[in-house]
C-alpha cells in the first residue's frame, strides 16, 4: 500500500555543525530547534514489485542526483530486499537553498516508508532512522522546539517545549533562490579537518544547550535570543576559518541582520539565525512579526519573505 508523509523544516536555534562519525552520521555536538507549521514536504511512498527500479520525482521531475541517498535510506527503513520503489517528493518552499529541506524530505520520507512496508516504528526510532540520512532530518520528527541529544549510539531527540506552549513567528528573508554552492555535509567535514575553531566550537556547545534549554523553560525570549545569535555567529566564525572558507552570505543577508539589530534596538522582540545558505531567519514574538516583516521588506535585495508559526512533527496523511 502506498503511504504519503508531511514534514515540517526545522531551524536550529542551537546548531548541529560536524560529525562525530561519519560513517553512522553521528552528530558531534547536541543541537536545539524549532519546527515550522506552514514550509512543508509530502512525501508518498509506494513498494512496487513491477517497477524495474526505484524512481524518485521532486517537485514532478524526475531527480537521478539524490536517488542514491533516499536508496540508502529507503534500505534502512524496509530493508536491502525491499521491492523497488516509486517515491514523490513535493516542497511549498525553494529547496537547497538553506531552509532545511533535507530535513523535512527525510523526516516525511521515513515515516511514509515505514508504512509502506509495514513496519510501524515509534516517533524515537523514526527520528534515529531520519537522523542517520539527514543529522537535522531527526528534529523535524518532533514538534515544536526540540533537542538532540549527542550521546550514545543511537540518535535521540525530545520535544523540549511544544508549540502552543510558546507561540513565536519565524519570518524568513530569502536573499537569493538557487541552489547552495557547497552542501552541508561536505561543508561540515572540512570544517572538522581544517577550521581552528573547530575543537572550541565542540566544547562550547554544552553550556550553550544549557543556556537555551532553560530559556526555553523559563520562556524568557532575551535569554533565547542572546544564546541563538551568539551561537549562530560562532557556527558561521567556524565556517569562514575553514581552508577553504565557507561563506553562505551575501551582501542582503548582512542588511538583514542589521534591520534586526535595529528592530533589537527600537525594543522589538526579536533575534536572527542563519544557517547553510545565505536566507535570514528572525525568530519573534507574534505581536511583532508586522514589524519584522515591514524591515525586511524594505531591503531591495530581499527576494521574497516567508513568515510560519512553530509546527508539529511529521505524520502521515491521508491520501484524497
Ligand atoms: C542545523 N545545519 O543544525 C545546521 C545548521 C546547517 C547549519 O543541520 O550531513 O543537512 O545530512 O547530516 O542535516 C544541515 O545539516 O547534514 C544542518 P547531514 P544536514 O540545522
Amino acid at each position: 500500500m502506498p503511504a504519503i508523509a508531511r514534514a515540517q523544516p526545522n531551524i536550529a536555534l542551537i546548531k548541529y555543525w560536524g560529525k562525530r562519525d561519519s560513517h553512522r552520521n553521528l552528530p558531534a555536538v547536541g543541537s536545539i530547534s524549532v519546527t515550522l507549521a506552514d514550509l512543508f514536504t509530502t512525501m508518498r511512498v509506494e513498494f512496487d514489485d513491477a517497477l524495474s527500479d526505484d524512481l524518485l520525482i521532486v517537485n514532478a521531475c524526475v531527480n537521478e542526483d539524490m536517488l542514491p541517498r533516499i536508496q540508502r535510506c529507503l534500505d534502512n527503513v524496509a530493508g536491502a530486499r525491499r521491492h523497488p520503489a516509486r517515491i514523490d517528493s513535493e516542497s511549498n518552499f525553494p529547496i537547497a537553498a538553506g531552509l532545511a529541506s533535507s530535513a523535512s524530505a527525510f523526516a516525511a520520507l521515513v515515516v511514509a516508508a515505514d508504512a509502506a512496508a509495514g513496519m510501524g516504528r515509534d516517533t524515537a526510532r523514526l527520528a534515529s532512522l531520519a537522523g542517520s540520512a539527514s543529522g537535522s532530518a531527526a528534529r523535524s520528527l518532533y514538534g515544536g522546539f526540540a533537542e538532540l541529544e549527542n550521546s550514545g549510539d543511537e540518535i535521540k531527540v525530545n520535544c523540549l517545549c511544544n508549540a502552543a506552549d510558546w507561540p513565536l513567528r519565524v519570518v524568513v528573508a530569502i536573499t537569493a533562490t538557487g541552489p547552495k554552492p557547497l552542501g552541508s555535509t561536505a561543508a561540515m567535514e572540512i570544517s572538522r579537518k581544517t577550521s581552528p575553531f573547530y575543537s572550541r566550537w565542540i566544547e562550547q556547545q554544552p553550556q550553550d544547550l544549557t543556556e537555551a534549554r532553560n530559556a526555553i523553560a523559563a520562556r524568557d525570549f532575551a535569554k533565547l535570543a542572546s544564546v541563538a545569535e551568539h551561537n549562530c555567529l560562532k557556527m558561521h566564525s567556524v565556517m569562514w576559518g575553514s581552508r577553504p572558507p565557507i561563506v553562505y552570505w551575501n551582501s542582503v543577508t548582512l542588511e538583514c541582520m542589521q534591520a534586526v539589530r535595529e528592530l533589537q534596538s527600537q525594543g522589538v522582540a526579536v533575534f536572527f539565525t542563519i544557517d547553510a545558505g545565505p536566507q535570514v531567519k528572525a525568530i519573534c514574538e507574534v505581536a511583532d512579526e508586522s514589524k519584522v516583516r515591514s524591515a525586511f521588506g524594505a531591503i531591495g535585495g530581499v527576494a521574497d519573505i516567508l513568515a510560519s508559526g512553530l509546527g508539529g512533527g511529521a505524520s502521515l496523511i491521508d491520501d484524497d
